[in-house]
């Protein structure tokens, strides 16, 4: 029987377990990549963990998240992470140079290898063939350390792609249109494996565009396979050695399949405030807009960038409308200069940014009251973009860029059809600004500054746990009403008692001091609870606040890892009935005595009824959970 590309790569790499569906796991990682905003958790656990040197093929730290430096906190942490880099023999990339997921695809990435990151998007670097996965900051020191990573045996979908593009739809739409089928949990514990001739029309570029969003569908990663195109790709990076070709077999059995006619692929939409509220653009074609925000992760390669730029060519963005592009990497900015498509981006009235995430993760540029924004970006989560009460919409660049001179959502079929864009054989190739890690690593000192605190260790699990329950809410909850970022609140990553203050607050701003003067207690959380983001902080946050088990009609993957990773225990509901009987203010009481049977009885003091949880956690995440998290867990391993 023949196997999936993604059933090779993970045999390749399997130290523990079978290749089972449902059964967990354990791989070998070959690379780790981390960003700031996650990163600077992520080393201070791995120091902890007693490792002299990343026992990985290759480590890179990125800085592009907090870029703003407002005062000494952001530059504290971008020193920090460039000494924890040199000590420990990992590349640092600084800031400036782009986004890690384009740097990453661009620079590093090799098909047939496995990459960790802490950073939900890392699946991005599966449109070159690279089996890559997003994780908690603790998972990936662990990774680093060379710990395994576990995680449950996906189902393997087989995402079917006939035919091809139309003009001006691009790969956007195609992750858009599988949002709309899909929704934001539609994939959870599944890996979306493309094939079909359909792939043969899509550069890795354009690929990576749909296995990064691919994140939004809960999936556990999304992958293509490596072919001429990707040849290509690393000709043109000039590291040609890098690529081999890997492909699923003809006889390959999937879990489930999904065909899509591109040429019947139209150009979609997100609408506000959920990336799997998708419509066509045209159902939605006339409504004005303030801002435009073209970049991230999803969309700032050059192909995506020239694109805008020839559709800018000797035109003008309306007055009522601001625009503004933050490219993915120098490699990209370097060819608009050179081939003179910059100048048609400024000429036309674009505001450029820096290469870095910015706007996408709410680093500036916040739109006005009640405005709407329309975005390349993959996420349009309520408050994200720094506004509550802005609409945010989701588009491809193509939409973007023609709605930017229309001053109205636009489908861009109607535009120009002129417009072509010719791509370098070779790319530009700089990499003065990724640093190697030192020679002397002895001599090398860490730097701290004042707001990088030391970790706080939490105690093993007790049997009983009793307390209020804090909050209630429904389905769909992010890690973005978890654990806000944005401007002020992105700074104080790397300082878990001053974050913690702002846990919940776009729901419930009372949250944090409640949850302290109650001496902590328990969530109700909804379906898909802790979708988005991979921040631990999400987890070690609450926890730091007192929080000790979250019970949940259902959890997303990463999250579901931090709250184990931490030591909240993570419980879900049998029946709607009994999410249902938990209110807000409810005193409860939880028996772990029996938690490996994976029967948990809550006792509801307030209103003297008990029901029954489960948590179908396996045997290592019950131990880590017992002795208080992951870091304790690992530290006893190694001793
Ligand atoms: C995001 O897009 O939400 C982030 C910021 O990149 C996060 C990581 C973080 O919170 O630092 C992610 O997607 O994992
Ligand atoms: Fe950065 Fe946005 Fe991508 Fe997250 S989604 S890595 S914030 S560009």
């Amino acid at each position: 029987m023949g196997h999936t590309l993604t059933e090779k790569i993970i045999t390749k790499h399997l130290l523990e377990g079978k290749l089972i569906k449902g059964e967990n796991i354990g791989i070998k990682i070959d690379q780790t990549l981390t960003q700031d905003a996650t990163g600077t958790l992520a080393y201070l656990q791995f120091e902890s963990m007693g490792v002299s040197k990343a026992k990985t093929e290759l480590s890179v730290s990125y800085v592009d998240h907090n870029t703003l430096q407002t005062d000494y906190r952001n530059a504290d942490d971008h020193r920090y992470l460039k000494s924890i880099a040199a000590k420990y023999g990992l590349y640092f990339s600084k800031p400036g140079n782009g986004i890690c997921h384009q740097l990453h695809l661009e620079r590093f990435s090799i098909p047939g290898k496995t990459l960790l990151g802490s950073d939900s998007h890392t699946p991005t670097c599966g449109g070159i063939g690279m089996l890559a996965i997003g994780a908690g900051g603790l998972d990936v020191a662990a990774a680093m350390a060379g710990e395994l990573f576990y995680f449950k045996m996906p189902q393997i979908i087989n995402m079917h792609l006939i035919g091809e593009l139309s003009k001006f739809i691009s790969a956007k739409d195609i992750i858009l249109e599988i949002l709309k089928r899909l929704d934001v949990k539609g994939a959870v514990n599944r890996i979306l494996e493309y094939t079909g001739p359909g792939i043969k029309s899509l550069s890795v570029p354009e690929r990576a565009t749909i296995t990064n969003m691919g994140t939004e569908t809960g999936a556990t990663t999304s992958i293509f396979p490596s072919d001429e195109n990707t040849k290509k790709f690393l000709y043109a990076q000039q590291r040609v050695n890098d690529w081999k070709e890997l492909k699923s077999d003809e006889d390959a059995t999937y879990d489930g399949k999904i065909e899509m006619e591109l040429n019947e692929i139209e150009p979609m939409i997100a609408l506000p405030h959920s990336p799997g509220n998708v419509k066509p653009v045209k159902e939605v074609e006339g409504v004005p807009i303030d801002q435009i925000c073209i970049g991230s992760c999803t969309n700032s390669s050059l192909r995506d960038l020239k694109i805008v730029a020839n559709i800018f060519k000797n035109r003008k963005i309306k007055d009522d409308v601001s625009v503004t592009i933050s490219p993915g990497s120098r490699q990209v900015v370097n060819h608009l200069i050179k081939s003179g498509e910059m100048s048609y981006l400024i000429k036309a009235g674009a505001r450029i940014l820096e290469n870095a995430c910015g706007p996408c993760i709410g680093m500036g540029q916040a739109p006005s009251t009640d405005s709407v924004s329309l975005r390349t970006f993959n996420r349009n989560f309520i408050g994200r973009s720094g506004t509550k009460s802005a609409s945010v919409y989701l588009v491809s660049p193509e939409t973007a860029a023609v709605s930017a001179l229309m001053g109205k959502i636009t489908d861009p079929r109607t535009f120009d059809h002129s417009i072509e864009i010719t791509m370098p054989e070779k790319f530009i190739i700089n990499d003065n600004m990724i640093v190697p890690p030192s020679s002397t690593p002895e001599k090398v000192k860490i730097i701290r500054g004042p707001n990088i605190k030391p970790l706080p260790s939490f105690p093993p699990l007790k049997d009983k746990l009793k307390g209020e329950i804090l909050l209630k809410v429904g389905d769909n909850i992010t890690t973005d009403h978890i654990m806000p970022a944005g401007a002020k609140i992105l700074p104080l990553r790397s300082n878990i008692p001053a974050i913690s203050e702002y846990v919940f607050n776009i729901i419930d701003s009372s949250f944090s001091n409640r949850a302290l003067n109650r001496n902590g207690g328990f969530i109700v959380g909804g379906d898909n609870y802790g979708q988005g983001s991979s921040r631990e902080h999400a987890a070690i946050a609450p926890k730091y606040l007192g929080i000790k088990a979250i019970i949940a009609k259902s959890f997303a993957r990463i999250h579901l890892d931090n709250l184990i990773n931490f030591g909240i225990v993570p419980l879900t509901f049998n029946n709607l009935k009994d999410y249902q009987s938990l209110d807000q203010g409810d005193i409860i009481e939880i028996d772990l005595t029996s938690l490996e049977l994976d029967k948990v009885v809550i006792h509801n003091l307030t209103k003297n009824n008990k029901i029954t949880t489960k948590h179908n956690l396996d045997k290592r995440s019950l131990q880590i959970l017992k002795v208080g998290g992951k870091l304790p867990y690992i530290r006893q391993k190694q001793n």
